[in-house]
C-alpha cells in the first residue's frame, strides 16, 4: 500500500467510526439521520459485523437490541421503531399489536428482513476466547434457534426448503426488478393503475416524505413507493397473520437474496449449535438439508443464472438482479455454477463497470445508475459477495473487489449507495452499514 493509499485508509476509519457514533441511539445504531431513525434488521446486522472491531461489547448490544423486537411466534420484525413523539407517524402505519404475537411493550413493523442474525452473532464470537464465545452463543441461540424455526414454519409452508417473502421490503433490496416486474404485471391496485392511466403520478409525491431528504431520481419511483404501501396495507388487514395472507395474497415470492442468505445462515446455526453441544430439533434439520438441492430449482440453464420464484406458479422470475451473484455467499452451489458467476462478475455488460458491483446488470431493461435498487453499487452485497468469492477460492476476485470498494468508500464519502459508472455518493449521508462494512473489509484478516 502506498503512502497516500495509507492515509485515506486510515482517514476512511476515523470517518467511519465517527458516523457509527454520530448515528448510536443508545441501544442501537440508526442507518443515517433523518430518512432512517428507526432500527432496521439487516441493518443491525451488518453495523454489528463493522462494529466488532470496535467495541465488541457494544456490536452484542445491538444485535440484543434487535431481538428485544422478537415476536413471540419467533418472527424477528425487520424494524422496531423509534419511540419518540415525533416518529409515531410510522408505527402508526404498521399497528403490529393487530397480531397477537407482537409484543406489548414496543412497537415494530409486521414482516421480517433477510437473515443476516447468524452472520453477525458468528463474527462477534470470532473476537472471542472460546469460553466467551461459547457464553454469546449460549446468550442468543434459543433467540436464534426460535427465528430459524419460525422461518421455515411460517414461511415454508409446503415443505419445499425455500422460504417465500410476501413484502418485496422482507427481500431488503425493495425496488428490485424482479418483484417490481410482478407488481406491475399483476398486482397493482386498482386506484394506482388509474393515476397512471392519467398520468398523474406527480400527484403522488404529495404522500412521501422520504423525497423531503433524498432527490427523487434516486429512490423508488411514485408508483413503486405506493404500491409498496399499498402491499403493507393488505397486509395490515390481515393483522400480518400469515394463514389469511397466503389465502389472499397474490405477491408471494421465493426471494433469491433472502434464501441465499438464508442457506448460510443454517450454517452458522448449526456451527453455533455444535459448539455450545445443542442439537437443531429434526423438523428444523429436516428443512435445512433441504436448502443445497432446493436452491439449485432456482437455476435457469437456458440463460445460466438464478433466479426468484413465484412461490404459487413456480415460474422462475427471470429479471436479473445482484442477487443473481449471491449463491456465491450461499457456499451451497457448485463450483462449476461459481465460476459462471465470477464470469458475470467479469462481463463489462454485466456487473463489470468503474464502480461495481451494481444492484442490477448494465444491460437490463431496468438499469438506472442512481436509482435505488435499480442500479447503484451496495456496500453490503459488495460485502456479502467478496465473503462469497473468497470461500469459493476466488481470493483474487475477492482482493480486487475489497479495493475499489474500499477506495471508491474513501474517495466518495460514506453515503448509502453509489453511482456504479461514476463512483458518485447517493442517497442518504453517513449511512451506518456503508461505515461499519468498510472498517470490517478494511480490519478482518482473510
Ligand atoms: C424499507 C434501512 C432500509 C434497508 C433496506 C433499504 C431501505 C426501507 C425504506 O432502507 O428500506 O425497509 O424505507 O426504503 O432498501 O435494505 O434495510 O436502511
Amino acid at each position: 500500500m502506498s503512502n497516500s493509499q495509507e492515509t485515506l485508509t486510515s482517514k476512511l476509519l476515523q470517518d467511519a467510526g465517527q458516523v457509527l457514533r454520530d448515528n448510536d441511539h443508545g441501544h442501537y445504531i440508526a442507518p443515517a439521520k433523518n430518512l432512517y431513525p428507526h432500527q432496521w434488521l439487516w441493518d443491525s446486522c451488518f453495523t454489528a459485523i463493522g462494529l466488532r472491531h470496535l467495541d465488541n461489547d457494544r456490536a452484542q448490544q445491538e444485535i440484543m437490541s434487535m431481538l428485544r423486537g422478537q415476536w413471540a411466534n419467533g418472527m424477528v420484525p425487520h424494524m422496531i421503531f423509534n419511540q419518540d413523539s415525533v416518529q409515531q407517524r410510522d408505527w402508526g402505519v404498521w399497528k403490529s399489536r393487530l397480531n397477537p404475537n407482537a409484543p406489548e411493550d414496543l412497537s415494530t413493523s409486521g414482516i421480517t428482513q433477510p437473515p443476516m442474525l447468524a452472520e453477525a452473532v458468528v463474527k462477534i464470537g470470532e473476537q472471542l476466547a472460546l469460553p466467551e464465545r461459547r457464553t454469546w452463543y449460549k446468550q442468543v441461540y434459543p433467540q436464534l434457534l426460535a427465528y430459524h424455526q419460525w422461518i421455515y414454519k411460517d414461511r415454508d409452508p409446503h415443505n419445499e426448503g425455500l422460504a417465500l417473502l410476501i413484502h418485496p421490503w422482507e427481500s431488503g433490496l425493495d425496488n428490485t426488478p424482479p418483484w417490481m416486474a410482478e407488481l406491475n404485471h399483476h398486482l397493482l391496485p386498482w386506484w394506482i393503475r388509474a393515476i397512471k392511466a392519467v398520468h398523474l403520478e406527480p400527484v403522488l409525491s404529495l404522500f412521501r416524505t422520504d423525497t423531503r431528504f433524498i432527490a427523487r431520481a434516486e429512490r423508488l419511483s411514485n408508483v413503486e413507493a405506493m404500491a409498496l404501501y399499498a402491499v403493507q396495507r393488505r397486509l395490515r388487514r390481515k393483522h400480518y397473520d400469515i394463514g389469511a395472507i397466503l389465502n389472499h395474497s397474490l405477491f408471494i415470492i421465493e426471494d433469491l437474496a433472502f434464501n441465499c442468505i438464508l442457506a448460510r445462515a443454517n450454517q452458522h446455526l448449526e456451527a453455533i449449535a455444535k459448539s455450545i453441544r445443542q442439537d437443531i430439533p429434526e423438523d428444523l434439520q429436516k428443512s435445512m438439508d433441504k436448502m443445497p438441492k432446493t436452491l439449485e430449482e432456482l437455476w435457469d440453464p437456458y440463460n445460466r443464472q438464478y433466479y426468484p420464484r413465484d412461490f404459487i406458479t413456480h415460474k422462475l422470475l427471470k429479471e436479473s438482479s445482484v442477487a443473481t451473484l449471491l449463491p456465491l455467499y450461499a457456499g451451497t452451489v457448485s463450483q462449476e455454477r461459481a465460476e459462471v458467476l465470477v464470469k458475470m462478475i467479469e462481463n463489462e455488460k454485466l456487473f463489470g463497470p468503474a464502480y461495481p458491483l451494481p444492484s442490477v446488470p448494465l444491460e437490463s431493461f431496468y438499469f438506472n445508475s442512481k436509482r435505488y435498487w435499480q442500479g447503484p453499487t451496495w456496500i453490503n452485497m459488495n460485502w456479502l459477495i467478496i465473503d462469497g468469492l473468497r470461500r469459493y477460492g476466488f481470493k483474487d476476485h475477492a482482493d480486487v473487489l475489497t479495493e475499489s470498494t474500499v477506495e471508491m468508500i474513501a474517495k466518495s464519502g460514506i453515503a448509502e449507495y453509489y453511482d456504479p459508472l461514476t463512483g458518485e455518493p447517493l442517497g442518504a449521508d453517513d449511512f451506518s452499514w456503508t461505515a461499519a462494512l468498510a472498517i470490517d473489509l478494511i480490519k478482518a484478516k482473510h
